[in-house]
C-alpha cells in the first residue's frame, strides 16, 4: 500500500544540544506502520552553534527563515512551504527534548479518525516532570487557556503546548501573522473560528535540554492579547 507523506517539523533556534536527541528518537518504524512515510524538515531562526550543520547531518530538509527571527514566523514560513508539498499531514515539536517523539505514534493514530482535524499533546492532563515547566508558567498557561476557552468556546486544556499534529486541510484553513511564541495561542484561535475538530492525548513533558528561549511574563501578555484580538479581529490584518 502506498504511504502518505507525513511533516515532522521541528522549529530550531540553537537547539545543538536538543535536535539530535529528538532526532534520533524518532519511531520512524511505528509510524511508517501507521500508512506514514516521515520526512523531517528543521525550520531555523537564526542559529549559530551548529544546529544546521548537525540538521544536515542527521538528513533533515532545512528551511532557514527569511523574515527575522522568532518562532511565529518560522512556523508560518513552514506551514506555506508544507502546502507546496503532497504531505497530508505535519507534525510540529519543539526541538529541545521536552517533548517525546515516542508519543508522536499515539498523537497520529487520533488524526486518523473520522473527522479530526487536530491533536494537541496535552501536558496538563499528563505528565510533567518536576522542573520541566516553572510555576509561574504553569500558572500562566492554566489562565491563559481558561482564558482561550472562554473567549473563542472550543475546549482545550493546554493552550501553550509545542506538540500538535494538524491534517492538510487544517493548515490550509488556518491563517496566521504572529511572529513568536503567542503562534500556538493564534493557531488555536484560527481552528476554533473555523470549526476544525481539535482532540487531546496526555503526553508527557520533560526537563529541556539547552537553555529556555522564552520570557515568560512579555510572552504571557503577548499570548494573552493574540487571544482577545482573534476574538474581534477573527482574520490577521497584516
Ligand atoms: N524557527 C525558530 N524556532 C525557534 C525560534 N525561537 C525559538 N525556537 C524554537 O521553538 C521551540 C520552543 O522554544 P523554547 O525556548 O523551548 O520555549 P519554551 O519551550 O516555551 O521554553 C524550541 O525548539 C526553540 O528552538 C525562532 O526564532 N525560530
Ligand atoms: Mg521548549
Amino acid at each position: 500500500m502506498k504511504q502518505r507523506g507525513i511533516t515532522i517539523l521541528l522549529p530550531t533556534l540553537d537547539e545543538a544540544r536538543g535536535l539530535r536527541n529528538v532526532v534520533e528518537r524518532i519511531p520512524f518504524k511505528d509510524i511508517a506502520s501507521e500508512g506514514w512515510d516521515t520526512r523531517i524538515v528543521v525550520v531555523d531562526g537564526g542559529s549559530t552553534d551548529g544546529t544546521i550543520e548537525l540538521a544536515a547531518e542527521l538528513n533533515c530538509e532545512i528551511i532557514r527563515q527569511h523574515s527575522g527571527s522568532g518562532k511565529g514566523r518560522g512556523l508560518r514560513e513552514a506551514f506555506s512551504i508544507f502546502m507546496n508539498s503532497n504531505d497530508l499531514a505535519l507534525v510540529m515539536m519543539d526541538a529541545d527534548g521536552t517533548y517525546r517523539p515516542e508519543e508522536i505514534t499515539t498523537l497520529i493514530k487520533k488524526i486518523d479518525e473520522d473527522d479530526v482535524d487536530i491533536v494537541i499533546g496535552s501536558r496538563m492532563k499528563g505528565w510533567i516532570e518536576s522542573g520541566a515547566m516553572s510555576r509561574r508558567n504553569w500558572i500562566g498557561n492554566h489562565m491563559l487557556t481558561w482564558l482561550a476557552v472562554f473567549l473563542h468556546g472550543t475546549y482545550v486544556s493546554d493552550l501553550c503546548t509545542g506538540f500538535w499534529v494538524l491534517s492538510r486541510n487544517a493548515i490550509e484553513k488556518m491563517e496566521l501573522n504572529s511572529i513568536g511564541f503567542e503562534i500556538e495561542a493564534e493557531m488555536y484561535a484560527a481552528a476554533a473560528h473555523n470549526g476544525l475538530v481539535i482532540r487531546e492525548v496526555p503526553i508527557h513533558y520533560d526537563r529541556r535540554i539547552g537553555d529556555s528561549k522564552l520570557g515568560s511574563i512579555a510572552d504571557g501578555i503577548r499570548i494573552a492579547m493574540k487571544v482577545i484580538r482573534r476574538r474581534f479581529v477573527r482574520k490577521p490584518i497584516s
